[in-house]
């Protein structure tokens, strides 16, 4: 079975890429973005995901079966450039919604986020099915995408499945333009022994998760049987919930000189029309997720796998 990752140089696609190459083989799991590949990988084509012709290209002549479509513009970033966010992440949904509805992959990967909610859904515990008014044009994308794959299934029978991701906390790659980034950016500020400015408010909670958990439901929920797949829009997924300050309170255990700043900015806006936590009951019900990583676990994490990888001078104690 070959895979196909659309956005595989991204904070979630190089991980996947390495989950599903332990998976499958190296061979059998081809690569692409629009950047140049930071590894060398002898399967990686570098194209813009929006080039529909190109990924065809690519899809029958390696054989594919499935795809995840990874590339996206994600929420801060999409705010600057409106209008060219609303058409890439649109235009790759659904280019790769017809490639599947023209039976030339099996099934499909696309993730959304919780940026489908907004400021009049329900914060606590937000239901699978609740008010979806973002006011955002990433969120206003995702929650287009997730209607036209409940669409796609229902019409034309195509398999497609997704996810709405929380803020995804990872150590190997980076995030770029999202809201929920400055959760990452400040273990790094952290272990340089550098003052970080957060851009959110210290007390906005948000769900999140950390990234062995996000890989792990994105492989399960494309190996769960299709019958078991009961919302074809896409599935809330929850693991922890965090606000900035409790953040900074949980690194300060292991680093306590860290100083955090706050400056909120335009991106204090859009977080606080997400949940301030998510119910997920469909999805651990119908495909079974269960998330392994805690709020201290994931810190834990964070701190041992960077000190050892890209701060080797850091000695912590755990
Ligand atoms: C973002 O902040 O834009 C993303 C997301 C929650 O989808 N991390």
């Amino acid at each position: 079975m070959k895979t196909l990752i659309i956005g595989a140089n991204g904070q979630i696609g190089t991980e996947l890429t390495r989950k599903l190459r332990e998976k499958y083989g190296l061979a059998q799991v081809i690569t692409t973005d629009i950047r140049e590949s930071r590894i060398d990988d002898p399967y990686f084509y570098q194209l813009d995901a929006t080039d529909k012709e190109a990924i065809e290209k690519i899809i029958a002549e390696e054989g594919i079966e499935e795809v995840y479509l990874m590339a996206a513009i994600l929420s801060a970033k999409a705010e600057q450039f409106p209008l060219r966010a609303w058409q890439i992440n649109m235009n790759v949904v659904f280019n790769l919604l017809e490639i599947a509805r023209s039976g030339k992959i099996r099934k499909l990967f696309w993730p959304s986020s919780i940026a489908v909610f907004g400021p009049h859904t329900p914060k606590k515990n937000t239901p699978q099915f609740t008010v979806t008014d973002p006011d955002t044009v990433y969120g206003i994308s995702k929650l287009a995408g997730e209607r036209w794959s409940e669409y796609y299934y229902e019409k034309y029978g195509v398999d497609v499945r997704s996810i709405r991701y929380p803020g995804i906390i990872s150590w190997k790659t980076l995030p770029g333009g999202g809201t929920t980034d400055y959760a990452v950016e400040m273990f790094h500020y952290a272990l340089r022994g550098e003052k970080y400015v957060c851009y959110i408010a210290p007390d906005e909670r948000l769900p999140m998760m950390y990234i062995d958990d996000a890989i792990q439901a994105t492989v399960d929920i494309m190996d769960a049987p299709a019958e078991s797949i009961r919302i074809r829009s896409s599935y809330n997924l929850a693991a922890f919930s965090l606000t900035p300050q409790e953040l900074a309170g949980g690194i300060k255990r292991y680093i306590p000189g860290f100083h955090v700043e706050f400056k909120p900015d335009y991106r204090q806006k859009i977080a606080a029309t997400w949940p301030d936590s998510i119910d997920d009951t469909a999805a651990r019900k119908d495909w079974n997720w269960k998330p392994l990583f805690n709020l201290d676990e994931m810190i834990r994490q964070m701190l041992v796998n960077l000190s050892e990888h890209q701060y080797p001078e850091i000695e912590l104690t755990f």
